[in-house]
């Protein structure tokens, strides 16, 4: 959905959920902000029980003139209304009725969602798919401060002071916008009350602890979210407690935190396997988070609702215990595993894409690469390029090893990816897309590779990273050169049958 196909509606209402939160006015403020400036006059109200009270949701809303209004009574029926930071007809934001009806949310969907809708589960605020979606309209935020900030403070809170951002978009947001900052340290220095300060001693209090994989579990009552990352950061500086989950329930959410210390265990990986086919989750390597539809944990279970504070726990301590028994670790230079059972394959022609990087820009310019997976740091540099893989994926190669694996084709290079992949000036700040310098390249001569599918998860920690692993699931490929039996990796099921065909011995 483009934000432009709202303009046609005359009386526009949008509503952010019910206890808003910092993300929910961002999001509804940038709205307003967009169809004002387009000449619209629409309302932002939210609904419910509760007026806001939260300190530093009030600070908010008085010094970045967040243009809501409490209306807990409210059937006017308005030609539109505009969900933000929720979905219409979720437990958790009060149903206007209105003759048209519109979505705009990055949590996970669980509502039939109406024709006019952009819900992107995988972002990490709701304020960064209006940034992105104001962005594409040619409004520009810059303009204002106050927006900005609120924007920030938006995917702040989302996320953990920041520490739980994981895609992309957000990152960009995040480097881009201006931002009053005092006031950001202000806000986020009284979200706490003193009834939540409660919460977390009493939370600690009751901590249970599990010696054999050495982590730790906690629920707090609902609170702050951010409550949930203070005490997962405070209590694995505990000695032998390497990983902490923290988590709350509610009727609307469970929403939990989790922190690793130790290489074998990549947080985001563990948030993303806690939330399996009940809702989403993910962030950093040490340092990520997410949530869980109670209703679906429900269904799970044949339970009710009020058993699910007693289920929620269960089913966290049963898939940390799956999480901790079903890998096996490989770490750099151990023998290749079942290697009598291997296969050879050869790699199929390719065309992928290929970038020189003083194109982009001059040599000795200090750059980051943001791609889907992460950000790179590097230098230009005469000789060096950036490989584009099949999947948008990114990585340096230098002049040399080009040359003696690939060719140039003279053909237009034009794939598409989720997140084009981008390239930045660090002193200067400016931003070129890689793909416009992209030039063909296929694969040439033969890399042969001894490869098997795995019939079990994987951790595997590689030469080129000691201190990062990749994961494989059963069906992946886990594989070395023929001509360097050391060198092992693991690739993805998806790919291994469109990069490799089987060789004749
Ligand atoms: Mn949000």
């Amino acid at each position: 959905m483009f934000l432009h196909e709202l303009l046609p509606y005359e009386d526009i209402v949008i509503q952010c959920h019910d206890n808003p939160d910092a993300d929910a006015l961002a999001s509804g403020y940038a709205l307003f902000y967009y169809l004002t400036k387009k000449g619209k006059h629409p309302r932002f109200i939210y609904r419910g029980a509760n007026q806001i009270r939260k300190n530093n949701l009030l600070l908010m809303m008085r010094h970045l003139q967040i243009p809501v209004t409490y209306m807990p009574d409210f059937d006017e029926n308005p030609d539109l209304l505009v969900t933000v930071d929720c979905q219409y007809g979720q437990k958790n934001v009060t149903k206007t009725m209105a003759k048209n009806v519109a979505v705009i949310d990055h949590h996970q969907t669980t509502e039939e969602l109406p024709v006019l809708s952009e819900v992107r589960s995988n972002i990490g605020s709701c304020a960064t798919v209006l940034w992105d979606m104001m962005k594409s309209e040619g409004v520009e935020v810059s303009d204002s401060l106050l927006l900005s900030t609120a924007l920030y403070y938006g995917l702040f809170t989302d996320t953990n002071k920041l520490s739980e951002v994981s895609h992309p978009l957000d990152r960009d947001m995040r480097d881009s916008l201006e931002v009053n900052h005092s006031l950001i340290k202000e806000m986020s220095n009284s979200s706490i009350s003193l009834d939540e300060l409660k919460i977390t001693g009493k939370a600690i209090l009751d901590f249970d602890y599990h010696g054999n994989n050495k982590y730790l579990m906690i629920r707090a009552d609902r609170c702050d979210p951010n409550i949930l990352g203070v005490i997962s950061d405070f209590s694995l500086e505990t000695v032998d407690v390497n990983i902490t989950l923290v988590y709350y329930v509610s009727p609307q959410e469970i929403k939990f935190s989790v922190r690793s210390c130790v290489k074998e265990v990549h947080a985001n990986e563990l948030a993303v396997f806690l939330a399996e086919g009940l809702g989403g989750g993910g962030g950093h390597i040490t340092k990520a988070g997410g949530v869980l539809r109670p209703e679906k944990l429900q269904a799970l279970y044949g339970a009710k609702e009020e058993d699910t504070e007693r289920i929620a726990g269960e089913e966290f301590e049963k898939r940390l215990e799956r999480y901790f028994s079903m890998y096996r670790v490989i770490y750099a230079g151990s023998p290749l595993p079942d290697q009598e059972e291997m296969k050879l394959y050869e790699k199929k022609q390719q065309q992928l894409g290929c970038v020189k990087l003083t194109d982009i820009f001059p040599a000795g310019t200090l750059v980051e690469i943001r791609t889907l997976e992460g950000d790179i740091n590097t230098r230009v540099e005469e000789d060096v390029y950036l490989m584009i893989g099949i999947e948008g994926e990114v990585y340096p190669i230098n002049q040399q090893k080009l040359e003696s694996s690939y060719q140039m084709t003279g053909a237009p290079y034009d794939k598409t990816f989720e997140y084009e992949p981008s390239i930045k000036d660090v002193y200067t700040g400016e931003r070129k897309n890689v793909k416009r310098f992209a030039k063909s390249v296929v694969s040439i001569g033969q890399v042969r590779i001894l490869a098997k599918p795995l019939d079990e998860y994987v951790k595997l920690f590689t030469a080129w990273d000691e201190e990062k692993y990749y994961s494989g699931s059963p069906g992946d490929y886990i594989a070395a050169r023929e001509d360097d039996p050391g060198d092992i990796y693991i690739i993805n099921k998806r790919l291994f049958h469109q990069l490799y065909r089987e060789a004749e011995a």
